[in-house]
């Protein structure tokens, strides 16, 4: 019985190689460019896997994302079909992202940029802004991470909002569903916040129709996926007025190239695809514990719907 690790960072590979070993002592675990007896290999812990990496291994029996999302699993056009794919959620993960959206929400509402920007000119100026009660914030995606990150907001006092596929209903957040309730919810939005699996249907969903549906002077936080934005209206959104400020955590094209306007745009913040990094250690139990359960029952909880894409 073994199980094959891919992720395109080696030192991360075996990183998570030992954690998992350490906590899987009756399984052999390999580096997906070095997988041993191929016949062994029943599962895969993979990162953005290359296209065709799992046809090696005829007993695969689950691919086990290193994420919450799946995207980078379903990108293999080569993918072997009804393969299951567990992901890698837990409470790690949504206190991570609650924090990342409670920073960068709070850091729109309060002006940080502009108060920052004052600072680096010497200028004091005060800046009066609403209490957090006068503030919209839109949640799209009401999932795992999504719903912890809407509840986190509606307990810091903002006027909370979350769309989602199907209706959902949250404490404190006035929810929205479906495409038919999509532009009553973006009007309602001071601050939007994208949580949304990459799909077919979200793909490029963060473009100039839905920054004009906004109001005007809004503000985005995406940490879904890169691919949820059209950087071109976005940039256009900024320069017209319509956006204020944008903070952006993932990006078509990760690590995201030297040259691209994003670094240097002074209504951009960026960082680096880490609003909810899953370290090794905790990965790990999470990641043994799914393989252990489903080689046990065939089942874990965590495990995708490929055809919804999420
Ligand atoms: P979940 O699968 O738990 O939730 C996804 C949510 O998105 C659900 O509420 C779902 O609706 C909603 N949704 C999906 N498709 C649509 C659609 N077409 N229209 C409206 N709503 C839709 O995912 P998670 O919360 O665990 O993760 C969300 C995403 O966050 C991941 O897929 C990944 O891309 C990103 N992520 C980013 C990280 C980072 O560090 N930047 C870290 C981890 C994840 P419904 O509930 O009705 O099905
Ligand atoms: C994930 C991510 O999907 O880190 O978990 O982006």
């Amino acid at each position: 019985m073994s199980i094959v690790v891919s992720i395109p960072d080696v030192d991360k590979t075996n990183w998570w190689i030992d954690q998992l070993q350490a906590l899987l002592p009756g399984w052999t675990i390999h580096p997906i460019h070095d997988p041993g007896d191929v016949e062994k290999v029943t599962y895969a812990v993979v990162w953005k896997p290359a296209t065709g990496a799992f046809l090696p291994f005829p007993n695969l029996k689950a691919i086990v994302s290193l994420g919450a999302g799946i995207d980078h699993v379903l990108a293999d056009a080569e993918l072997p079909r009804q393969m299951p794919i567990i992901r890698t959620v837990g409470t790690d993960l949504t206190q991570r992202m609650r924090e990342y959206v409670a920073l960068h929400v709070l850091r729109h509402h309060r002006d940080m940029p502009a108060i920052a920007a004052n600072q680096r000119d010497k200028r004091w100026k005060q800046l009066v802004v609403p209490p957090a009660t006068q503030r919209r914030v839109g949640v799209m995606g009401l999932g795992n991470l999504g719903g912890t990150a809407a509840r986190t907001l509606a307990s810091l006092g903002f006027e909370t909002l979350g769309w989602s596929r199907t209706r959902h209903e949250i404490d404190g957040v006035t929810t929205y569903a479906g495409d038919g309730e999509f532009a009553d919810f973006l009007a309602r939005c001071d601050i939007l916040v994208c949580l949304l699996p990459l799909t077919e249907a979200t793909t490029g969903i963060l473009d100039a129709r839905l920054f004009a549906r906004l109001p005007q002077g809004a503000s985005v936080i995406n940490a879904g996926r890169g691919p949820h934005l059209v950087e071109d209206d976005l940039l256009a959104a900024l320069d017209s007025g319509q956006l204020s400020h944008a903070t952006l955590d993932v990006f078509h094209i990760e690590p995201l190239p030297s040259e691209h306007p994003f670094w240097a745009h002074p209504a951009i913040t960026v960082t680096p695809h880490i609003a909810s990094l899953i370290d090794a250690p905790t990965g790990s139990r999470i990641i043994a514990a799914n393989i252990e359960r489903f080689e046990a029952t065939g089942y874990v909880e965590d495990l995708a719907d490929a055809e919804r894409g999420y």
